[in-house]
């Protein structure tokens, strides 16, 4: 995980620990951004801040226990997670997993009060889709029914590779990447690409972010959800 002497990044992680109170457990996203809150969270827990972590990768595990954070597991009452995204729209719904890590992202997001986002504004859509792929998560086992049917649906999948090989996700299983160009309908994408046997989960984070922090330049702007 890249250190944080990104400027945007580091403006985002120090916005979001205005979130954290004494006491939360708090979700560590994966990739770039969260990095850099789990980071900025470190000092402040050096600090004396009593807050601990559940962390959505094994990245994010080695750095959080690196950088001295406590972390506890599903059990604990999480009041919100802080993560990044690789494309947001005007309704705040989400790309995530280009850093591989969506599976954990999404159960993580789901067991806490609320998610946080954060991102430059170069990640702002119109449109999901219109910047990169969509990462499906699917089972070793079924990648060539998974392929034919992410085809069929004409989303043009390639399987994700690291030097040479499939990249492996920390459970074990590989990601097509698939180039969907502008998704007009997320939902029913979502329900789609689901809908096949082997797919773990889909990079699509739909109605899930209840705020985003937005850095544009020197400037970082809250975008919030009305309701979740
Ligand atoms: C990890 O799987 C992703 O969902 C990341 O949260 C997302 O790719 C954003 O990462 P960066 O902050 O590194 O751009």
């Amino acid at each position: 995980m890249a250190a944080a002497t990104n400027e945007p990044l580091a403006a985002l992680a120090t916005h979001a620990l205005g979130f954290v109170k004494a006491g939360d457990v708090v979700g560590l996203g994966s990739g770039r951004a969260a990095g850099a809150f789990v980071r900025a969270l470190a000092a402040r827990v050096r600090d004396g801040l009593r807050a601990r972590g559940v962390p959505t990768s094994d990245e994010t595990e080695r750095l959080a226990r690196e950088l001295g954070i406590d972390l506890v597991g599903l059990e604990a009452d999480i009041e919100l997670t802080v993560d990044g995204a690789d494309e947001v729209d005007g309704r705040l719904n989400l790309i995530k997993g280009h850093g591989g890590a969506l599976v954990r992202e999404r159960i993580v997001a789901a067991a806490s009060r609320r998610q946080i986002i954060l991102i430059t504004s170069d990640k702002l859509v119109e449109t999901l889709g219109a910047r990169g792929p969509l990462p499906v998560e699917v089972m070793p086992f079924a990648v060539p029914l998974c392929r034919r049917r992410l085809e069929n649906l004409e989303l043009k999948p390639t399987l994700r590779m690291q030097s040479e090989r499939p990249f492996v996700t920390d459970n074990f299983n590989v990601i097509f990447d698939c180039a969907t160009g502008p998704i007009e309908d997320p939902a029913r994408l979502e329900r789609e690409i689901r809908a096949i046997p082997g797919v773990i989960d889909t990079g699509l984070f739909l109605g899930t972010a209840d705020m985003v922090v937005v850095a544009d330049g020197g400037i970082v702007r809250e975008l919030v959800r009305s309701s979740r």
